[in-house]
C-alpha cells in the first residue's frame, strides 16, 4: 500500500474552540505526520468548490456560512491509509452519536443550529484527497 496524503480541515468552530492543538496532538499520536499547515480565511470561491458535491441540499449556506465565520487551519498530513485512518479519528457527521474516542464523539456536541459543527473536516477518497489538497495548499 502505498503512503497516501490527506486533507484535514479544523473548521471555524474547532479553531475558537481552541480544539486545533487537541486535534493535532490525536493525529500525531495515531503516528500520522504533519506534512505542511496553514491558517486560511475561506471565501465563498473556495467554499463553492470544496463543497460542489452539497450545492442545493438544505444544510449548504449554513455550511459556507460557519465556514466563512472565521479562519480554519489546514493540515496536509500523510501514512499508509491515512484518508480512511483520518475519517476514522474524526468519527461520524453527527457528534451526538460519534462513538466516544473520537475527535466529534470527544469534543463535539449539538448546538441547535441549521449545520452540524463537528470540529473536522476530513477527504473521503484518494480523488477528493487530490482535489481538496489543491484548492486549499496552492492559493
Ligand atoms: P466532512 O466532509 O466535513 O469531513 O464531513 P462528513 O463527510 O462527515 O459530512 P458530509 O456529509 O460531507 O457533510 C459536510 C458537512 O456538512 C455539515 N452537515 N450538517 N444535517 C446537517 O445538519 C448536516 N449535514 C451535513 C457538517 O458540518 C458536515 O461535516
Ligand atoms: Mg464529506
Amino acid at each position: 500500500m502505498l503512503v497516501e496524503e490527506t486533507l484535514v480541515l479544523v473548521k471555524p468552530d474547532g479553531v475558537a474552540r481552541n480544539l486545533t492543538g487537541e486535534i493535532l496532538r490525536r493525529i500525531e499520536a495515531k503516528g500520522y505526520s504533519l506534512v505542511d499547515i496553514r491558517l486560511v480565511q475561506a471565501d465563498r470561491d473556495l467554499l463553492t468548490q470544496h463543497y460542489a458535491e452539497h450545492e442545493g441540499k438544505p444544510f449548504f449556506e449554513p455550511l459556507l456560512e460557519l465556514m466563512e465565520s472565521g479562519p480554519t487551519v489546514a493540515f496536509r498530513i500523510a501514512g499508509n491509509r491515512v484518508i480512511e485512518g483520518f475519517r476514522m479519528l474524526a468519527g461520524t457527521t453527527d457528534p451526538t452519536t460519534a462513538a466516544p474516542g473520537t475527535i466529534r464523539g470527544d469534543l463535539g456536541r449539538d448546538w441547535g443550529l441549521k449545520v452540524q459543527q463537528n470540529l473536522v473536516h476530513g477527504s473521503d477518497s484518494p480523488e477528493s484527497a487530490a482535489r481538496e489538497l489543491a484548492l486549499w495548499f496552492t492559493r
